[in-house]
């Protein structure tokens, strides 16, 4: 990466607005700003108001310009903010002249990229940045910002730090002689060794939490046609979204909606009822339905009448109610879409199932398909060190420093230019 070119992008968003901020970083500045505001001296993060003119002498715009010099901005380098009227005339313009002045359109996630190479944030930061800039709802938002504020980084640079010890001492037991070493520490760093994996095994177990925590909780309303799934969707996302029909098989694709409930995001599905079909579509709904159940956190399974089995793992509702003269099936919600008998009590059941899920995730280390892998990596390489060195410190030292690595990959800290490319190509332009 060539880290002199000045680049630029809008950093506000697209589409007619009051105010655009169109962002500019590279390694010298000074020049630019003082052509932008029109004097011959500056102070850096003062807000300048300037008549920003083209070569010609022609108005451009009249704007707010902030210098930011380096490392004092949000890539490390120098950085300009131009606010200017939002129309999308103005921003062109202005971009015309800053590609007149030495300065390119940056690609995706090139700002952040100059933040992670200028060590402005680790990976996990810009992981926790991406959640951030997609947040819908409250908890979205609240988790994101701990990652992108280091509350990752901080846990992950720790356990890197144990291992990184762990593995200095182990390699020491076969250099050293015992009375220059810490006593008994051959012990001491095995026990160190089982804390540190326990803790990351603690964390995995908290992967499908904070990943419904960032991507939403998936509820998957299932059950035979006719039942009342779709009828028990539009009352839950409160309006006519799917097709209620006396025709059995009227859903025939999953139709999904995003909604809140109490600040975290969640995907409601309906899906096609289960049934033999001869019906090609229908057939290929069906096949749908199971997809979603696989990808499930939580199964909303609605019945008619009694049900044939009832699984604990998921909500049996029974709907219709309002058809039945008896309900003494004890561990199922009775519901009527008809009368709204019920909702209340399903609702509070949905919202006792989500907080339980993911409000143990807030507090934990974020994962996601990136970092997960390389903690089983690590996970791996830990319980590798304790059940297969049989006390041979070097490879005990190699495991643990194998899992040191892993968590340097999930860090950036040992990184291929792939890696970075990935992470931060989610980025959208000016960011
Ligand atoms: N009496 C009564 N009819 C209902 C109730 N819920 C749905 N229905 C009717 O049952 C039929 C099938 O409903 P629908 O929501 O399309 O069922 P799905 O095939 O499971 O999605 C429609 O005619 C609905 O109006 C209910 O609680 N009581
Ligand atoms: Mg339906």
């Amino acid at each position: 990466m060539n880290n002199c070119e000045n680049i630029f992008a809008l950093s506000s968003g697209h589409g007619k607005a009051g105010v655009a901020v169109i962002r500019i970083s590279g390694s010298n500045l000074i020049a630019l700003f003082e052509r932008i505001i029109n004097k011959n001296a500056h102070t850096p993060r003062h807000a300048y108001y300037t008549n920003l003119k083209d070569d010609s002498g022609d108005l451009i715009d009249q704007c707010i310009a902030i210098y930011f010099g380096a490392p004092h901005s949000f890539t490390g380098e120098d950085v300009i903010e131009i606010h200017s009227h939002g129309a999308p005339a103005v921003i062109n313009k202005i971009f015309e002249f800053l590609r007149a002045h030495n300065c390119r359109m940056a690609e995706c996630g090139e700002f952040s990229k100059r933040a992670f190479f200028n060590n402005k944030m680790d990976l996990t930061d810009a992981d926790g940045l991406i959640a951030l800039l997609d947040a819908q709802t409250d908890k979205q938002r609240q988790s994101a910002l701990k990652s992108f504020t280091g509350h990752d980084s901080k846990i992950y640079n720790n356990w890197r730090n144990q291992m990184i010890e762990i593995s200095a001492y182990a390699a020491a037991i076969l250099d050293y002689d015992e009375d220059d070493l810490p006593k008994n520490i051959d012990i001491k760093i095995k026990d160190k060794t089982k804390i540190l994996l326990n803790e990351l095994q603690d964390a995995i177990a908290g992967y499908r939490g904070t990943r419904a925590l960032r991507n939403g909780f998936n509820i998957v309303l299932v059950g035979e046609t006719n039942v009342g799934k779709s009828s028990i969707f539009n009352k839950l996302v409160g309006s006519n979204r799917a097709i209620v029909s006396d025709i059995a098989g009227t859903t025939r694709d999953v139709v999904s909606q995003q909604i809140d409930i109490d600040g975290y995001l969640v995907n409601l599905s309906d899906t096609a009822g289960i049934r033999e079909s001869n019906d090609t579509i229908e057939k290929i709904g069906i096949e749908r339905t199971y997809n979603e159940i696989k990808t499930a956190d939580l199964i909303i399974h609605v019945y008619s009448d009694i049900p044939t089995e009832i699984n604990n793992d998921e909500i049996t509702v029974i709907n219709k109610s309002d058809l039945l003269k008896t309900r003494n099936l004890k561990n199922v919600i009775y519901t009527s879409a008809k009368t709204n008998d019920g909702f209340d009590k399903l609702m509070a059941t949905i919202r006792d199932k989500m907080h339980t899920l993911m409000g143990g995730a807030e507090s934990r280390v974020a994962i996601n398909e990136r970092t997960h892998e390389l903690l089983l990596d690590a996970i791996n390489e830990l319980n590798n060190a304790i059940t297969k060195s049989e006390n041979n410190y070097d490879i005990f030292a190699e495991h643990v420093r194998r899992a040191s690595d892993a968590i340097g990959k999930i860090l950036g800290i040992i990184t291929t230019s792939e890696i970075a490319d990935a992470t931060f190509s989610k980025l959208c332009l000016g960011k």
